[in-house]
């Protein structure tokens, strides 16, 4: 039924570019397997996520992206409140004195730090930095806040954006120069308190991945290289892209210890007036999360979206014919889109007159719905409407009595189906490498790659020379919590010496 000869957007005009377009039929130029980083640019591009902007590093969010991102908040924000965790808002700016305080840990970013030099024409009297990150914007108030026991936990959070000026290849959400993100910065009596925060926050994460996203991750600690240099120990929930073979630092979750506290004083008074220092964690996820989603569910006809993160989750499309009258056709569509709407079914439909129905189909799969319900004349006759998948091209036809439930249905069927094929992909590109040659030929395949290793730091340097070339080099991901059987006597892949525990290793974005 349905498509009665409808065109495809890019079927019309004759220009060279047109003509490449038309032949893949797809409203992309590049295809996912063929040309990853084109395409990935085209997709985020063409479904109306991101426009380009005249400052290099710098993206436009539109709607479709900022609904994803709201519909994440909304999860996290509510959880983080049944924590206790309170949101705040400090200032932009950071001066320079408070952020040099803590030279330790800006040492290495240094050169991302941007700076505010002027106002108008004349030069500010001292420059102004814009937070790349809020440690040193906040502990100055949490030492002038915590005086008593009675003060702990102190938990914050803030929504915001930060700037990093980065000089590597910038990326649209993956990696850009301003970004959205939120940062919880906590502060606790006791380290045990401060270790139970820092596992329920990573499980948050897992689950807005797993959850929202259908991105299946890896949870587990970072090596001494590649954790937060001015905390304890860092957490992650790391995902892989297999197009490119590379892991993704998804989110962290820092225990920081009491080197802020030292370097902050901020100190309080227990019980038996004693002096402590708090125990303290901060811990982010950020826009990025929507760029790994891009990359793992899109394919040749544009994005993929998860159900659950969908500002649209079923587009209907009326499918007008010859002799039949449009009214009752349009009819049928808005009864369709009410019944959803009332369900709580996110469901608008597309009744513009000056498009063809194959245009449509085209322009919504490229923007990632997940349900297109189709709407003609036989549809009426029969009481029914004909669905099709996003994640599948799967069709079928469901009678208008059963319509709420069976779109719910297959809503969850599409979260279950995208997570699985993603993780089915993802475990596929696991290699478990026992040594050096294993290693290496499991890294020249793209693998994300499982090594019994000795946990020594400069052997984690060693690694990166011996692997350094044009792609970039190889490091350690994470090492999972989850660890597989560790037979007396294995060795290290890259050391030969005793091994400790199995850990992650790719090239990483
Ligand atoms: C860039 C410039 C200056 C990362 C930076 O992960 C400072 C930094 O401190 C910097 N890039 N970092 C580390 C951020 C650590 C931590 N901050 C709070 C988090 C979670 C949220």
């Amino acid at each position: 039924m349905a498509d009665q000869g409808a065109k495809k957007p890019n079927a019309k005009g004759g220009g060279k570019k047109k003509e490449v377009k038309k032949e893949t039929g797809l409203g992309l130029s590049k295809k996912k397997d063929e040309n990853f980083g084109e395409w990935y640019s085209e997709v985020v591009v063409n479904s109306e996520m991101i426009e380009y902007y005249d400052i290099s590093g710098c993206y436009i969010l539109r709607p479709w992206t900022i609904a994803i991102w709201e519909t994440m908040q909304a999860f996290f924000d509510a959880e983080i409140k049944k924590m206790k965790i309170k949101n705040c808002y400090f200032p932009l700016f950071v001066s320079p004195g408070v952020l040099e305080r803590e030279k330790d840990h800006i040492e290495g970013f240094a050169p991302e730090v941007a700076w505010v030099t002027k106002s108008g024409k004349s030069d500010l009297e001292v420059p102004i930095a814009i937070r790349p990150t809020s440690e040193t914007v906040m502990y100055p108030y949490f030492a002038k806040w915590i005086r008593g026991h009675r003060d702990l936990p102190l938990k914050l959070n803030q929504w915001c954006n930060v700037v990093r000026w980065e000089f590597s290849n910038a990326t649209p959400f993956i990696r850009s120069r301003e970004f959205l993100w939120q940062e919880g910065h906590t502060a606790f009596a006791t380290k045990a308190e401060a270790d139970v925060e820092v596992l329920e926050i990573l499980e948050l994460y897992r689950r807005i991945y797993e959850e929202y996203l259908a991105v299946p991750v890896v949870k587990g600690k970072k090596s001494e290289n590649e954790k937060f240099a001015g905390g304890l120990y860092t957490t992650s929930v790391e995902a892989f892209i297999p197009n490119t073979g590379r892991g993704v630092q998804g989110a962290t979750s820092h225990c920081l210890g009491q080197n802020f506290a030292k370097m902050f004083e901020i100190n309080f008074e227990n019980e038996n007036r004693e002096k402590g220092m708090v125990w303290q964690n901060s811990w982010a996820y950020s826009t990025r999360t929507i760029g790994v989603m891009v990359m793992v569910h899109g394919d040749d006809k544009g994005l993929v979206l998860p159900p659950k993160v969908a500002a649209i989750q079923a587009i209907v499309v009326p499918v007008p014919y010859k002799n039949t009258p449009m009214e009752e056709i349009y009819d049928a569509c808005s009864k369709t889109v009410d019944t959803l709407t009332k369900a709580g079914i996110r469901a608008e439909a597309d009744i513009s007159d000056n498009q063809t129905p194959g245009w449509k189909y085209s322009h919504w799969e490229m923007k990632g719905v997940p349900l297109r319900i189709e709407i003609g004349p036989k549809d009426l006759e029969k009481n029914q409407v004909r669905v099709v998948r996003r994640d599948n091209s799967a069709k079928e036809d469901i009678p208008v009595s059963n319509l709420v439930e069976q779109v719910q249905d297959i809503l969850v069927k599409i979260h279950e189906n995208l997570f699985n094929v993603a993780k089915e992909k993802r475990d596929s590109s696991i290699k478990v490498a026992k040594t050096w040659e294993e290693f290496m030929e499991a890294l020249n395949q793209k693998k994300m790659i499982l090594a019994p290793w000795c946990d020594e730091q400069a052997i984690e340097e060693d690694v990166k020379k011996r692997t350094k070339g044009e792609i970039g080099a190889a490091k350690s991901l994470c090492t999972p919590f989850e660890q597989p059987e560790l037979p007396e006597g294995t060795l290290c892949f890259a050391s030969g010496k005793p091994a400790k525990k199995w850990t992650y290793w790719g090239r990483s974005y």
